[in-house]
């Protein structure tokens, strides 16, 4: 009885979706809820980027191109950041995984959990038509000093160009243009069919429609996380 209290559950949630189906934004809110830290991949490539470290330099132009970065360097980029305190209780995954070899990464890093601890797995997908995905790529604008995420058409700051929190000039993301943001969208159709088999087979997954408004969607991503999880004892 002693030995069941002293369990500790890790708390991972997955969101998987397509450039612009709003994992970004449903994972910050979703991390103000549940306090776990977002894990991305993309934010994690792009501040390497900035900061011109190794692994920004051998990303820079895959990510520029709108191209999957090699999985052995975003693996070990997730590796290093899921093993840092903040993620003992758990954390929510963005952008990763994003291929089966990730997925089974991703599987392999469950094993260095620590034999009291049980694992609590939720997968969501988010579901959106390409049209909707490239307006909202289109649209989208970003302040570089807070990070929050606008839409000039839905979800626009309330001076024009100015971010809400800190008046900085909202930026457009490199990728988010023509021929890079419809790439990104179809290589994700073409590999995302097999994600979501591989976890629907191990944990099951729910679909989610993305297309509604920011708090719609959080409201059935919250109810996934608190209601549909599965344990696994390990
Ligand atoms: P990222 O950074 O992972 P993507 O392409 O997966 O990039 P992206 O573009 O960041 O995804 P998002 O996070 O899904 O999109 O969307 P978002 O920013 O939250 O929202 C988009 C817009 O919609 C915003 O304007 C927002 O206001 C609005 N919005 C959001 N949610 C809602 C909603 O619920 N309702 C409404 N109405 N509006 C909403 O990856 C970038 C690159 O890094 C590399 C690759 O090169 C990739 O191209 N990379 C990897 N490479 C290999 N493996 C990995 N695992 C990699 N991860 C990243
Ligand atoms: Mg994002």
């Amino acid at each position: 009885m002693l030995e069941m209290n002293l369990e500790i559950v890790v708390k991972v949630v997955i969101v998987l979706g397509a450039p612009g189906s709003g994992k970004g934004t449903q994972c910050r809110e979703l991390s103000r809820s549940t306090d776990l830290p977002v894990v991305s991949s993309g934010e994690i490539l792009r501040s390497n980027i900035r900061d011109k470290t190794e692994l920004g330099t051998i990303a820079v132009r895959s990510v520029a191109e709108g191209k999957l970065v090699g999985d052995g360097v975003v693996c070990q980029a997730i590796r290093d950041r899921v093993r840092l305190h903040d993620c003992r209780a758990g954390f929510i995954l963005d952008g990763f995984p994003r291929t089966l070899s990730q997925a089974e990464f991703l599987e392999s890093i469950w094993l260095s959990i620590s034999p009291r601890e049980q694992l609590a797995v939720a997968v969501v997908s988010l579901e959106l038509e390409d049209e909707t995905l490239l307006r909202r790529l289109r649209g989208r604008r970003i302040c570089p000093m807070c990070s929050t995420t606008y839409n000039i058409e839905t979800n626009p700051p309330q001076k024009i160009n100015l971010c809400d929190h800190d008046e900085s000039f909202l930026e457009v993301r490199e990728d988010d243009q023509g021929a890079v943001s419809k790439r990104r969208v179809s290589d994700h159709r073409r590999t995302i069919a097999q994600i979501k088999e591989f976890y629907q087979s191990r944990y099951g997954l729910t679909e989610v429609n993305g297309s509604r408004s920011i708090k719609d969607v959080q409201a059935s991503l919250q109810a996934v996380v608190t209601g549909g999880s599965v344990v696994q004892r390990l």
